[in-house]
């Protein structure tokens, strides 16, 4: 039977007296041998909704922050009694009181996002078994830790050494951190520039431009396919980009986007604008494309749903543009192979992640199969999406214990065909795609720059 127990230290594992580029002999010893490298391996997240320590508010952290996470408040409207304006009049801790009776003491939290959570308290330290199903023992045993300490903590415990972040220019509280605050002082936190706003509602995007500085028509819905406007927006985009010390450009799109489109703003803000300045800045552009937004707005956050995507703009953007990088995931589960077979055809394609409601245990490893069944281990496997600090435990803990079963899969194969695997060869493989393809997405950018 399969266990879930990837990322637990092997204690055995130490007393291995086989030399690391000796070739491993039997099965046992490789599945051992790949859990082991799998969970002690760092990994760079390259796409979370984290903040360092420097944002304060904005950094999500604590167990009452896990209850309210947008996927459990989701399940709480299935199962729990409140309406929804009783949930939301509530305060965080009244939410993640009734969040926790109803996913967790009333039934077993078996979702996948309920039992993260079950999974982050267990590898923090809190094992269920001694602190009960009283939420009021979780809480106190994070009274009294600080953002800081905390960051050190869960960024050790999940072995992440460094991630991303998603920050958007029009979110002012954001914004007044990169302006007139220290901006990120952390290097483990990375900055990604996240442009829907100006992607999918220019004309609001152009009102805030023009109030920050850029000389922007606010009242022209064709300004978008003039040179002097799209000299403005490149300017914001480079000033951002040089100010966060942006990794990527980013976007979040619904699937039925359609690219190039005569006399369309988006087609002219790509092309015009974040291509450009992508390719003069070195910088890949991130497309996460397949979401319908608020399908029920009573909902919140947790409103979005997953849409099928016509992967046409992914294509044409890669065959106009070869020296861009495109780094790519898409949400609906239907849009999976067809992604994977497209990234066959374009070498500046690379996917990454299984995103949203994708990342479940199931989902993981049927991606996860395929991708390496067509791409070896030329994609990024995985990316967390956390919204709140401690995910970053059970996200990763969950993902690296399928990517395990997978990958000692394939390297069953080859040893059954006495091509035999090393424990270096493995090392190699799982540092790439823990941090080694998107380095290398990056500096493709930068060399492509022009
Ligand atoms: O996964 C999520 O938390 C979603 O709400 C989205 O933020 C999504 O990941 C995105 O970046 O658009
Ligand atoms: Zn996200």
């Amino acid at each position: 039977m399969e266990q879930h127990s990837a990322t637990y230290a092997d204690p055995t594992y130490a007393n291995v007296s086989r030399r690391p580029d000796a070739p491993i002999e039997t099965l046992t010893e490789l599945e051992k041998t790949v859990r082991h490298i799998v969970s002690e391996t760092s990994v760079i997240d390259i796409h979370t909704h984290l903040y360092a320590a420097d944002f304060e508010e904005r950094l999500l952290w604590g167990v009452d922050q896990l209850l309210v996470y947008h996927y459990l408040t989701a399940e709480y409207f299935r199962q729990g009694e409140l309406s929804y304006d009783e949930f939301w009049s509530l305060d965080d801790a009244g939410r993640a009181d009734k969040v926790w009776q109803a996913l967790f003491v009333d039934r077993m939290p078996v979702s996948e996002a309920a039992s993260g959570v079950v999974t982050a308290l267990n590898r923090l330290g809190l094992s269920p078994s001694v602190y009960g199903r009283d939420l009021d023992a979780y809480r106190a045993a994070w009274a009294g830790k600080t953002a800081a300490a905390q960051v050190d903590d869960v960024l050790a415990t999940a072995r992440v050494k460094s991630l991303v972040m998603t920050n958007d220019p029009f979110d002012p509280v954001e914004r007044a951190v990169w302006l007139e605050g220290s901006g990120c002082t952390d290097t483990r936190f990375q900055a990604a520039l996240r442009i829907d706003k100006l992607l999918l509602d220019p004309s609001s995007a152009a009102v805030e431009l023009r109030n920050l500085g850029y000389d922007v028509p606010t009242d022209d819905p064709s300004a978008f396919f003039q040179e002097e406007t799209l000299v403005e927006v490149r300017r914001f985009l480079r000033d951002w980009c040089t100010r966060i010390g942006a990794l990527y450009i980013m976007a979040s799109l619904p699937g039925d986007i359609q690219y190039p489109v005569e006399g369309d703003a988006l087609t002219a803000l790509l092309d015009g604008a974040v291509v450009p300045v992508c390719r003069e800045l070195g910088l890949p552009l991130a497309l996460m494309v397949g979401v319908r937004r608020q399908v029920n707005p009573a909902l919140r956050l947790a409103g979005d749903m997953s849409m099928q995507a016509d992967l046409g703009l992914l294509e044409r953007l890669c065959l106009r543009y070869p020296e861009l990088q495109l780094l790519v995931t898409v949400l609906a589960r239907e849009n999976q192979h067809e992604l994977a077979v497209l990234a066959r055809k374009f070498r500046n394609l690379t996917i990454f992640g299984c995103w949203w409601f994708l990342h479940t245990e199931s989902m993981i490893r049927e991606m996860t199969s395929f991708r390496t069944e067509l791409l070896g281990t030329s994609y990024i496997p995985q990316h967390s999406d956390c919204r709140v600090l401690e995910q970053l435990v059970n996200k990763w803990d969950h993902s690296r214990s399928v990517i395990t079963g997978v990958l000692y899969n394939k390297y069953a194969r080859l040893h059954q065909d006495r091509w035999l695997v090393s424990e270096n060869d493995i090392r190699r493989d799982i540092e790439h795609y823990f941090g080694g393809v998107f380095q290398q997405v990056l500096s493709r950018a930068k060399k492509g720059r022009g």
